[in-house]
């Protein structure tokens, strides 16, 4: 199974960051992600094997649940994959701290997690031709995260399918 854990938005929400954000996607072209899959990865898994499912949900429930709002304020393009996401000005010291739990604890548990620098962004279109500066979004879009979730991703014909296995609630 191909997981990740990530801040899962509500489906209103996610419904919301779709169309809100349309008119700033749809003179860039490329291919929109539809606003179930709208998300911000903390940790990429990759292939799990499905007997080490009780180790990650070990790991989720130490978590610290603390409440979290992240303030999105601009879009980036990022030339490599090819891609514009909805970017924090900043790094909130409780997301950081998360992130940071999250990838110690997988660490230690000796999931192959990848070393880059957290990024945090959630992706709202692929395949972008051409490159733009980075946008401003006005208004900021403002959110109370609700979730930390552990999700199975898909390849399916039309791209990929993500499942929520477990959520933990935040605040
Ligand atoms: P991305 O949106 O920046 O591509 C599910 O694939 C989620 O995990 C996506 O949000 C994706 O980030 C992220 N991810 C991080 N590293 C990945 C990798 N090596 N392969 C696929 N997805 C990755």
């Amino acid at each position: 199974m191909r997981l990740f854990f990530a801040l899962w938005p509500d489906t209103q929400t996610q419904h919301a960051w779709h169309d809100g954000l349309a008119p700033y996607l749809a003179p860039l072209g490329g291919r929109r992600m539809p606003s179930a899959n709208l998300h911000l990865t903390l940790a990429f898994l990759g292939d799990v094997r499905g007997d080490r499912m009780s180790e990650l949900l070990r790991l989720g429930d130490d978590l610290a649940t603390d409440a979290l709002s992240l303030r999105f304020d601009h879009l980036e393009y990022w030339k490599k994959p090819g891609l514009v996401c909805l970017r924090t000005a900043d790094t909130p010291p409780p997301l950081a701290r998360l992130a940071g739990q999250l990838g110690t604890g997988l660490d230690m548990a000796g999931f192959a997690v990848e070393r880059r620098q957290f990024k945090p962004h959630v992706t709202l279109a692929r395949d972008v031709p051409v490159g733009m500066a980075s946008l401003p979004v006005w208004p900021v879009v403002e959110w109370q995260v609700p979730a930390v979730a552990l999700v199975r991703s898909r390849l399916a014909a039309g791209g990929s399918e993500y499942a929520v296995l477990h959520e933990w609630r935040l605040g």
